[in-house]
């Protein structure tokens, strides 16, 4: 494997970290950044004297010190002024045009994150900061590394020189999707919740694990680099333009105006769209352009002059919790749900807001009849901030989990640690018909136009009791029900059997194993190539899977030991629904055989060849010993071949073990006949 490969390698990474956010056309797909990566990993194991400072692979990290180290900023980072109103801008515009009468203004997007600053020298990251209290911060390199809309290099193709050192500012900020997610799952494993995108970067930022930090999925948008003068650059617009050259993400949303009216109409714009962003802004920021007006306005004790910070209105507003209801989720956990009395807001009108569990009704003193402060939490859920005691009438009522399942009645348990309520019925209607809907989602069986109300519906009239009926509905009976006519039904029909192809891997994650998502859906169904091998998967084989854990591990044995699940099963698999993956082969050629596979290989990802082995009846090994039937071995394989080697163990090259399939095949062919 060559130094050329490498090189080949970290430009492809590097051009899909650039494109991983704010640009919306992701390069490569998870699982091609993943093979890549792991290509890296493994040229760089066997080479570690070409690993580079600006190698992807330091991006991963560790742990570092219990205490990040204090660094002084070359610059102190300044606070803005703050406008609330188009009155506060017009004051801001008379200042300036006192002294920069022909002044521009350069607005742009406020990210709601928190400020990192960057040190570069000769091209090359070596620190990553926090604002700390403006002149002194933490030291945080490690996790900003894992930001990968951090440049780890700078790039100077464009041509522009890079000063020996270089001081870029920016804001680090975790998309409303990422956030989410992130929250949705802390609430499964019962973990308390980050309360804003902000929160969650500073966290995620705060890491001492930097391999969580790149989990958390941040984004970096820069816009300030100190001392710019020194590069030739006279104006804010040159700044951002730079930095995009130098190959950082700026924010495309800025604006160059020359009124203040202008600047106004953007703001007011910008109050509207917001939402629409897949991050959360909290205002706009107004700078004044040319660095020559800049200098002239000068700073207060705590802030510039020529710039300004228009904050959004808060999206927070007053409501009442009409009543508290309980939701039973798929996996059985009773989410309370508070009924509220309609407002907007954030761009939509809202009527219900999510409470998470007990314990934050109970911190928030929540009670059925307040008064509440509700926002929107990532922009998009709606959620209670907190109660307003003093508006009580003295009728509000206490709320209490209740003791038996609303939907099926069956009693209700708080495992140990977890701070959700669950239902253990697994035939619990409520659960039932979630597991519906998530059956027929869009990443799981896509089966389109089967929307909650359709499944109600069939579900009230019998016509189905779980997911599996429906692949066995009938055309009458469809029509017979309201507001279903010919056309819709036939559709309908026509999705649930072309979802009978969907494969193995959505099949996996429609089944709604608790903990099983798309991506280990997509890694069980290449390791295990059919539903059977699955079911059959011992403990200790799942655990050998990379992205598997003990938790999740735990959760697959359950679910096939559970005999309801298996008749589910059963059931697909009468209605011909495929539960093998695509690229399946039943032939049983390795069966007995125990193979390592060691090496960077050309053809095949390692989870790819390891789960090839098991389908044709082999055990993929990770280590070499006498039991070991033969070595599959890649580009610079280290120890696990030199044992091979001594222990007179058979190795193939990846076409040697091509070829060996090859034949082995045709003399089973042969054999068969
Ligand atoms: C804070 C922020 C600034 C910008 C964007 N987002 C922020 N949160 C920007 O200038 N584009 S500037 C700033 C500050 O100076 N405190």
């Amino acid at each position: 494997m060559s130094q050329k490969r490498l090189q080949e390698i970290k430009k492809i990474i590097d051009k899909a970290n650039y494109h991983y956010y704010g640009l919306d056309e992701p390069i490569l797909t998870d699982a091609e950044y993943d093979k890549y990566m792991q290509e890296l990993f493994g040229i760089e194991k066997n080479h570690p004297e070409w690993v580079t400072e600006d190698s992807p692979s330091q991006r991963v990290g560790g742990f570092v010190a219990s205490q990040f180290p204090k660094i002084r900023h070359p610059e102190p980072l300044l606070s803005l002024d703050n406008a609330f109103h188009a009155e506060d801008l017009k004051d801001f515009d008379c200042r300036v045009r006192m002294v920069a009468p022909d002044a521009e203004y350069v607005v742009e997007l406020k990210i709601d994150g928190l400020t990192v600053a960057l040190t570069y020298e000769d091209g090359l990251l070596i620190r990553g900061a926090t604002r700390g209290d403006g002149e002194v911060g933490e030291e945080i390199t490690a996790n900003v590394k894992t930001i990968r809309a951090v440049p780890l290099r700078i790039r100077t193709e464009a041509g522009i020189p890079v000063s020996s050192q270089l001081d870029v500012r920016g804001e680090g900020y975790m998309p409303k999707e990422s956030f989410l997610q992130l929250n949705s799952e802390r609430e499964e494993e019962g973990l308390s919740l980050f309360a804003n995108p902000r929160n969650a970067a500073a966290g995620s930022l705060r890491q001492q694990d930097s391999k969580i930090t790149a989990r958390r999925k941040l984004g970096y948008f820069s816009y300030q680099i100190i001392q710019a003068e020194n590069l030739g650059i006279r104006t804010q617009k040159e700044v951002l333009q730079t930095l995009k050259n130098y190959g950082f993400h700026v924010n495309p949303d800025y604006k160059v105006f020359k009124t203040i009216e202008q600047v106004i109409a953007y703001c007011s714009q910008m109050t509207g769209e917001r939402h629409n962003l897949p991050y959360e802004i909290d205002g706009l920021v107004i700078k004044v352009n040319h660095f020559a007006h800049q200098r002239e306005l000068g700073y207060t004790a705590k802030s510039p002059r020529w710039a300004i910070a228009y904050k959004f209105p808060a999206e927070q507003v007053e409501t009442v919790v009409k009543d508290i209801e309980i939701n039973v989720g798929r996996t059985g956990v009773l989410t309370p749900t508070a009924i509220v009395r309609e407002v907007f807001v954030a761009g939509s009108t809202v009527s219900r807001a999510t409470l998470h569990n007990q314990d934050n009704i109970r911190d928030k003193d929540i009670r059925i009849g307040d008064y509440v402060l509700l926002h929107k939490a990532g922009d998009v859920i709606p959620e209670i901030i907190k109660s307003l005691p003093e508006k009580r009438s003295g009728t509000e009522r206490i709320f209490e989990m209740p003791s038996a399942c609303p939907s099926c009645g069956r009693p209700v348990f708080r495992p140990g640690g977890e701070a959700a309520h669950r239902c253990l019925n697994s035939s619990c209607p409520s659960r039932q018909r979630e597991a519906i809907i998530h059956f027929v989602s869009r990443e799981a069986m896509n089966i389109e136009g089967l929307g909650p109300a359709v499944i109600y519906q069939l579900l009230e009239n019998r016509l189905i009791g779980d997911a599996a009926d429906l692949y066995f509905l009938e055309y009458d009976k469809l029509l017979a029900l309201e507001r279903m006519g010919d056309k819709s039904a036939q559709n309908l029909l026509h999705a649930i059997e072309t979802s009978k192809q969907r494969g193995l891997a959505p099949l996996i994650f429609a089944l709604g194993i608790r903990h099983v998502g798309v991506k280990v859906g997509k890694v069980l169904a290449n390791r295990y190539g059919n539903m059977d091998a699955l079911r059959n998967a011992a403990l200790e084989d799942l655990k050998e899977i990379g992205d598997i854990g003990e938790t999740m591990a735990k959760s697959i044995i359950s679910f096939f030991q559970d005999q309801a699940n298996l008749d589910f099963l059963e059931k697909l698999r009468k209605a011909g629904v495929k539960m093998t993956a695509d690229h399946t082969v039943t032939s049983q050629i390795l069966a007995g055989k125990s193979i390592v596979v060691t090496g960077t290989l050309k053809f095949w990802d390692r989870r790819e060849i390891e789960g090839f082995i098991e389908q044709l009846g082999g055990k993929s090994s990770s280590s070499v010993s006498k039991k070991t039937s033969f070595v599959v071995c890649g580009e610079s394989a280290g120890s696990k071949l030199t044992k091979a080697k001594e222990l007179g163990i058979p190795v193939f090259n990846e076409d040697e073990f091509k070829s060996f399939l090859h034949i082995a095949n045709e003399d089973k062919i042969n054999t068969d006949t």
